[in-house]
């Protein structure tokens, strides 16, 4: 998928600068402007994370001269403490204390380097789903459909409005389907954020079953010759069986008619649950068929970590992280600076 909006965004750059008569070095001096402001922006997102980490590393290490058991201790706690999962924390602590026992690892700098290089381990080594998808969207998908799941409140409509945002400005026609018809004012709420990107959306009365809003939707796409179809769904719990049925039937229509679809199923995990988010991740893995992660509301815990935790137990990649409320206030994840971001 990634190639996708890529290769869109590359046609709209050309055809941009034909119309412009900037020279090359203005626009790539305007281009690295806004990754650095972007970069700024991340950086900003995760500092209660960093804060967190940083303060607790600097009083581990305050007035020690060695690096021991119960040194090892508290940083194992420490990191905990972050959300990271155990089984990433028992990875890093043993990269460590192997570190530590050749002699590599002597002071606070190095055993950061250690962590920042077991983190992006993870992180870059977790099934890439999207490679699958890359070739088919090359073989000319359309619609592409793009479901998007989660339980309730973790941020799933915000998202939607803003990757419709991010996906027309790459050059993309869009269409968005309200099928959470389970809560009243669930499509209202979509119908704002379709009006803010500019892109239509097919709704139907609350209570109305979201297959059959999903099936119109559909039809709708193949004949407005639309590119993507993003599919909004009921924050549904995932101990309600028969609201996962429901996932299960709209995955079936999909397929039905159109071949392939849903070509990417996002989660959407709140960072802010932690630990909590992982549980649900693994009932929606069940049951969805899910291709990726959105993590969302990055820029309000200290609990940054559970990313970490998300790539290794769970294996799926993520591919955006929301930094806040605003329509543009959504990043395609970057491992690595995210674990830059991380350290001071
Ligand atoms: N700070 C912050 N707030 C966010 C982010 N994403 C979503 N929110 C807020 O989280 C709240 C819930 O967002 P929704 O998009 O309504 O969540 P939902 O998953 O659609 O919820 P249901 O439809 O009830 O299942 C809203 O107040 C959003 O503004 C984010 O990245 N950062
Ligand atoms: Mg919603």
């Amino acid at each position: 998928m990634a190639l996708f909006w890529r290769r869109n965004r590359e046609d709209k750059f050309s055809s941009s600068v034909l119309g412009l008569d900037k020279s090359i070095e203005e626009l790539q001096a305007q281009e690295a402007a806004v990754e650095r402001e972007l970069g700024q922006r991340f950086s900003k997102a995760i500092e209660k994370t960093r804060d967190s980490i940083n303060n607790r590393l600097d009083t581990i290490f305050e007035g020690r001269k060695q690096i021991d058991d119960q040194l090892l201790d508290e940083l194992e706690e420490m990191l905990i403490s972050t959300d990271i999962g155990v089984q990433t924390t028992m990875q890093i602590l043993e990269a460590i204390r192997k570190g530590v026992s050749r002699q590599e690892i002597n002071d606070i700098d190095a055993l950061k380097a250690t962590m920042k290089r077991e983190l992006l381990d993870i992180l870059q080594h977790s099934k890439d789903h999207g490679v699958a998808s890359e070739m088919s969207v090359d073989a000319g998908i359309k619609p592409y459909v793009l479901m998007v799941v989660g339980v309730n409140g973790v941020g799933k409509t915000t998202t939607i409005g803003k990757l419709s945002q991010r996906i027309k400005d790459e050059g993309n026609d869009v269409l968005i389907c309200a099928a959470d018809t389970f809560r009243a004012a669930a499509s209202d709420q979509l119908e704002i954020w379709a009006g803010r990107a500019g892109v239509p959306i097919v709704q139907q009365k609350q209570g109305t079953d979201p297959a059959a809003v999903l099936f119109d939707a559909l039809q709708s796409a193949k004949s407005r010759n639309s590119d993507v179809l993003i599919v909004d769904t009921a924050g549904r719990l995932h101990n309600k069986a028969n609201l996962m049925a429901e996932l299960e039937k709209m995955k079936r229509i999909a397929g039905r008619e159109v071949s392939g679809a849903p070509h990417e199923t996002l989660l959407v995990l709140d960072a802010v649950t932690g630990q909590n988010g992982l549980e649900q991740a693994r009932q929606f893995t069940k049951v969805a068929d899910v291709t990726g992660v959105v993590l969302t509301k990055l820029d309000g815990t200290a609990k940054g970590g559970i990313a970490v935790a998300i790539s290794k137990e769970l294996n799926l990649p993520i591919r955006y992280v929301g930094i806040g409320e605003q329509v543009d206030d959504l990043m395609v994840f970057d491992a690595e600076n995210y674990v830059n971001g991380l350290f001071n």
